[in-house]
This record gives structure tokens, C-alpha cells and sequence, in this order.
């Protein structure tokens, strides 16, 4: 007999998805049903989607109970979709995420939990020798993620090979502890997320992982957008962790607001936003 395993919920955050969720959700399904034996949830969390991503998610979760979804109104992006989602954790074991894309499959995601026995979060790294990347991303963008990756470590001496793999298992005890410290709505969230786990003393193990560059990201096609935004959150994120520097600064904030707004990107959460549950 299958000792149980531990549980485990994964989110998905899904931004204008219908194309590319259904196989993914399918899937992990299909994967987790046959490999994990433990009990298990999948949860899409969403927000202001323009087609018909809930409806597609809506559709497969009568397949699987396992599916069931989170759907918000507010443009809270990817970072503030996890931020919800891992609030979620309640009395789970271990609470991961990936991409709506498949970029990471259910098999490839599966590996990471075992090192859980030796860290608190085990994050998948498509710069570590050992990973096998399918299909890589475009050059560009491989230059501006080393870039961004640069500037990470400038920033927080993390020395993460990756720290914006979409896909990480963490342990409840220690997204409890640090949910009050994620901030970031768009995609430097992942940024957040480790500086908070790093900074709480909770051990990150860096692990390489099989990987596809899919068809339709949104990120590439507004690069510079993006990368901006994600460099002004990253700064933030710095300046968090200098309380007296953050509080002289707060003046800058319509200007923050501005910057935002104009970026097109989610703005990050108050403190104040933050504890509210
Ligand atoms: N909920 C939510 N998810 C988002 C948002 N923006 C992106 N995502 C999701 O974040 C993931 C990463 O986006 P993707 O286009 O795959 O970017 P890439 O993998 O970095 O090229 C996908 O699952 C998207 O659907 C957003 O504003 N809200
Ligand atoms: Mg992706």
C-alpha cells in the first residue's frame, strides 16, 4: 500500500488563458490523480480576464473535483492573484504554483517536492547545469531576464541562479510567516517572495528542472513594460527591508501611483492592504 503523502495545493494564476489552460489543467489532473498520494487541489486563481478563461476552467472542473477557482474583478496581476491565492494554505502541507501555459509539466513539478525534506521552499532553476530546457525563450528576452537577474543580486545577494521560474513549492509554515511581507503585484512577486523567505532565515533549494518556452506569453510581448515595472518593484522591495529610508520616500508615492498607471502594471499592495485577510 501508497504511504499517504503530504498534502498539497498548487495555484495557477491565469491572465486571458482559454488557449492554453485546458491541456495544463488537464493534465496536472490526470498526473497528480495517478502519482501523488496524498490529497491535492488545484486552484486558478483569475482576475478581470477578457475571454473566456473562467468558462474553461469552469468546464474542466466538472471533470475534477480537484479544479475549482478563485475569480477576482480588481487588476490585481499575477503577484496579487498568488498573494491571494496563498492565503488559501489553511492546513495544507505544501502549497506550490506554475504558469497556466504548461511550461512546467505535472511531472517536472512533481520532482521538486522531495526536496522539501531538506528546505522550506524548493524552486525550479532553468540556469542550473542538469535542467532541460525544451524550447528556449527568445534571445531578447534570455538578456533581459540575466539583466534583471543582475540587478536581483546586486539588490539582495539571494545568489538565486533563477528567481523568476514559475514554478516553487513552498511549506505552509513558512507562507504563513511571511504572507504579511508580499507586497508586489506584478511579476517581480517571485522577487518578493524569496527576499521575504530569505530574510524570515527559511532555507531555499535551488534545483534544476525540465522547461518549455510556450507560445503567447504576455511578458514578451510587452518586454520593456514589464521590465520596468518588475525593476521598479524589485527597488521597492529593497527599500521594504530599510524602514526609516521607505517612511522618508512616502511623499514619491502619487508618483509611484503614476508610474504604474502609465506602465500598465499592477501598483504594489499597502501594508495596510496586505494584513487585510
Ligand atoms: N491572475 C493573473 N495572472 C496573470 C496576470 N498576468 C499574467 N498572469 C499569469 O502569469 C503566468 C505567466 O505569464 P506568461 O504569459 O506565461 O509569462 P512568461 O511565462 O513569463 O512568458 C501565466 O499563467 C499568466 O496567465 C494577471 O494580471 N493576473
Ligand atoms: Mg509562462
Amino acid at each position: 500500500m501508497a504511504v499517504p503523502e503530504p498534502s498539497l495545493l498548487i495555484l495557477i494564476p491565469a491572465y486571458n488563458e482559454e488557449a492554453r489552460i485546458e491541456p495544463v489543467l488537464r493534465s496536472y489532473a490526470e498526473f497528480l490523480n495517478l502519482h501523488h498520494h496524498g490529497p491535492f487541489q488545484i486552484v486558478v486563481v483569475l482576475n478581470g480576464c477578457r475571454d473566456n478563461t473562467l468558462g474553461v476552467v469552469q468546464r474542466v472542473s466538472k471533470d475534477y473535483r480537484c479544479i475549482s477557482w478563485l475569480d477576482f474583478s480588481d487588476p490585481i496581476g499575477k503577484g496579487g492573484a498568488l498573494i491571494e491565492g496563498l492565503k488559501l494554505a489553511g492546513k495544507v502541507d505544501y502549497i506550490g504554483y506554475v504558469d497556466a501555459d504548461g511550461a512546467t509539466g505535472p511531472g517536472a513539478f512533481l520532482k521538486l517536492i522531495p526536496f522539501l525534506s531538506e528546505a522550506d521552499c524548493v524552486i525550479g532553476s532553468r540556469w542550473l547545469p542538469g535542467s532541460v530546457l525544451l524550447q528556449r525563450q527568445p534571445h531578447f528576452r534570455r538578456f533581459i531576464s540575466r539583466c534583471f537577474h543582475l540587478i536581483v543580486e546586486l539588490l539582495f545577494w539571494l545568489h538565486i541562479k533563477d528567481t523568476q521560474c514559475p514554478c516553487k513549492v513552498i511549506r505552509r509554515e513558512a507562507v504563513e510567516k511571511i504572507h504579511p511581507f508580499l507586497r508586489i503585484a506584478d511579476l517581480a512577486f517571485d522577487v518578493n517572495l524569496l527576499v521575504a523567505l530569505h530574510q524570515a532565515g527559511f532555507k531555499i533549494l535551488e534545483v534544476p528542472i525540465e522547461w518549455t518556452d510556450m507560445i503567447g506569453s504576455k511578458v514578451t510581448s510587452s518586454l520593456f513594460r514589464s521590465s520596468f515595472a518588475m525593476f521598479l518593484s524589485v527597488v521597492r522591495v529593497r527599500l521594504i527591508y530599510w524602514p526609516l529610508f521607505y517612511k522618508c520616500l512616502r511623499p514619491l508615492r502619487p508618483l509611484e501611483t503614476w508610474l504604474y498607471r502609465t506602465l500598465r502594471a499592477p501598483r504594489p499592495l499597502s501594508s495596510r492592504d496586505s494584513q487585510r485577510g
